[in-house]
């Protein structure tokens, strides 16, 4: 083999993947792997101060899925149903500020994925253990719909579940692994969606005490 050692050109590094899921929506596959140990570290930093917990809904049942926040405002649920708080009802804080990192690769996606930029007011951290997943549903508890959505995920792999506009509609399933980073809004939306009960997978090459036979997820949004 002739190796060129004295070529211009740097070794190629591996782009993230795109998909686009359709108009409005498109998943950068593993495009915050290499920052995960990073991330999941300000998460943990997060949860020291607003600990994971399973909110009630209205109707007095635990939300399976454990739940926190950070940022300017934190998605709560309980027997007044769910809205958006300034304030960790368990700690009665403010929510811990938004990790600079996740801010950071929050923004490159919604600018690659072409929508304007972001008000990230809110992040909801969301962890799944084995056995847990989350129903068909819409994000409307925002008030403006035309700003989009960013999701990342870490951890076990997930089946994602891709809605329509209506509840009935067909749902497409998409894994969502480790790395993964999910943008949407537009005409997508208000477009349901859900997790599938999680399942024990191919964990992914790193260790980190949050995401041990878990996944761990956070969305970022604008709330108000
Ligand atoms: C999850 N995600 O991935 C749940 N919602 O664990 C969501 O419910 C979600 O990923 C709106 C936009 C992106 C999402
Ligand atoms: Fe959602």
């Amino acid at each position: 083999m002739n190796l060129d050692l004295f070529s211009a050109e740097p070794a190629p590094i591996a782009p993230a993947q795109t998909h686009w899921l359709s108009e409005s929506a498109v998943l950068f596959r593993a495009k915050a792997s290499l920052e995960a140990p990073l991330v999941l570290n300000e998460i943990q930093t997060v949860l020291e101060h607003s600990p994971l917990r399973q909110m009630p809904t209205r109707s007095g049942k635990l939300i399976a899925v454990s739940m926190s926040n950070c940022g300017e405002l934190g998605w709560v649920s309980d027997a007044r149903g769910y809205r958006y708080e300034a304030y960790d009802p368990l700690t009665q804080q403010p929510w811990p500020c938004l990790p600079a990192l996740i801010h950071k690769l929050a923004a490159q996606a919604v600018q690659q994925a072409g929508f304007a930029p972001l008000r990230a007011e809110a992040c909801l951290i969301n962890r799944y253990t084995l056995g847990v997943g989350m129903g068909l549903h819409q994000d409307r508890d925002e008030q403006d719909f035309t700003a989009p959505i960013v999701s990342l995920s870490f951890g076990l792999p997930a089946t994602f579940l891709w809605g329509g506009q209506n509840r009935r509609d067909k749902t497409q399933a998409i894994s969502l692994n480790h790395g993964d980073i999910l943008v949407w809004g537009g005409a997508d939306r208000l477009r349901y969606h859900g997790i599938r009960p999680l399942k024990q997978g191919t964990p992914p090459p790193i260790r980190h005490p949050l995401i041990n036979q878990a996944r761990i997820n956070c969305t970022l949004r604008q709330a108000r």
